[in-house]
């Protein structure tokens, strides 16, 4: 059940630049008038300012700098994606209320993001460091029409969106190491963590976990991860708006998840390749107990890494230890 405040609010930002009368606003809330003028007064300690015309209405002007449902809602260009949007200030994931919410039927292109998380996860349960209003920590329930095996492709969409939002909004030059790790300069500043509820040939949901680090300073991450995690603000050297950020990824995800349901994944293969960490270049795998020198040529149209071993065989790598970094 949304608040009365939050009803208010929601009125007023929807009406954008037009007044909206006291009288309007007291029918639809059914609340007294100057029970209006009184949550008025309120969001202007919240950080809303708010024009009040003796005998027209009101409207916002200014919203509060704080990242809130309604803040991400304006100017947020999407049509389907975030159409339920929930923001919380904590949480221990996003992760876990966006499985919640997906089992009990949360439609298509939920969003849930938090201002800080106390048990951000990642992959095989790993540790994801979610520093209060440093980042943006959300979780999008989706209901693809793929089946199961395609999947995985979504977390490479997914790392090219993030990877075109960095580039369109900041000067800095992103890579992706494959699967799923975004990278600025060498060092993690994202990471996608893909997650499904599904039967062998049909998904129920999907549930994508989008981790970007945006205004940490090097002591807001952990000392044990300051060689290879960075952030936005730390190789930009420039303070970046998160909500901002927020609302391009957003917007630009819906745009390539649509392209990629009717299209297909080619267009995701050639951007991601466009980003690749290391492509063309020789690493070395850790496969079945065997440790070979292999070129990265790319990805297969399947998602998986395509190696060319000494032997010039062409392999396709789905899971394997791979020594990226000169210290792993
Ligand atoms: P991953 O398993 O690829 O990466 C986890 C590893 O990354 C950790 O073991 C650690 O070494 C390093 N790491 C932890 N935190 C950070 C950080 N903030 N920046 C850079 N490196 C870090 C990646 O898993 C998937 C992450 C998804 C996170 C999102 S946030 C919203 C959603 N909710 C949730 O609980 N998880 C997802």
């Amino acid at each position: 059940m949304q608040s009365t405040r939050a009803k208010l609010i929601q009125l007023l930002a929807v009406s954008r630049e037009d007044y909206i009368s006291g009288q309007a606003l007291s029918e639809q809330l059914q609340i007294s008038r100057s029970a209006i003028w009184k949550h008025m007064k309120a969001l202007e300690t919240e950080g809303y300012v708010i024009e009040a015309k003796p005998k027209v209405g009101y409207r916002i002007l200014n919203y509060p700098n704080e990242m809130n449902e309604y803040t991400l809602r304006r100017g947020l260009e999407t049509n389907w994606l975030a159409k339920t949007l929930i923001h919380k200030p904590i949480v221990s994931s996003t992760q876990d209320i966006a499985h919640e919410l997906a089992k009990k039927g949360a439609e298509h292109g939920t969003i849930i993001i938090a201002n800080e998380q106390t048990k951000g996860k990642g992959r095989m349960n790993r540790a994801w460091y979610s520093k209060a209003g440093k980042g943006i920590w959300l979780s999008m329930i989706l209901r693809p029409s793929i089946y199961p095996y395609e999947a995985p492709q979504l977390t490479l969409l997914s790392a090219t969106v993030i990877a075109d939002a960095i580039k369109k909004m900041t000067n800095l030059q992103p890579q992706i190491k494959w699967p799923n790790d975004v990278l600025i300069n060498g060092k993690k500043i994202a990471g996608i963590l893909t997650e499904m509820h599904a039967e062998q040939d049909q998904i129920h949901y999907v549930v994508i976990g989008i981790g970007l680090n945006v205004n940490q300073e090097i002591e807001d991450i952990p000392a044990e991860l300051q060689h290879r995690a960075s952030s936005i603000q730390i190789e930009s050297n420039k303070i970046c708006d998160i909500r901002k950020i927020a609302q391009n990824l957003l917007a630009m995800f819906e745009k390539e998840y649509e392209a990629f349901i009717h299209e297909g994944f080619s267009k995701v293969k050639n951007k991601w390749e466009s980003y690749g960490y290391k492509m063309g270049e020789r690493v070395w795998l850790n496969m079945q107990n065997q440790r070979f020198q292999a070129l990265f040529l790319g990805i297969a149209e399947d998602g998986a890494l395509l190696m060319q071993t000494e032997d010039e065989d062409i392999k396709r790598v789905y899971s394997a230890e791979i020594e990226w970094f000169k210290e792993d």
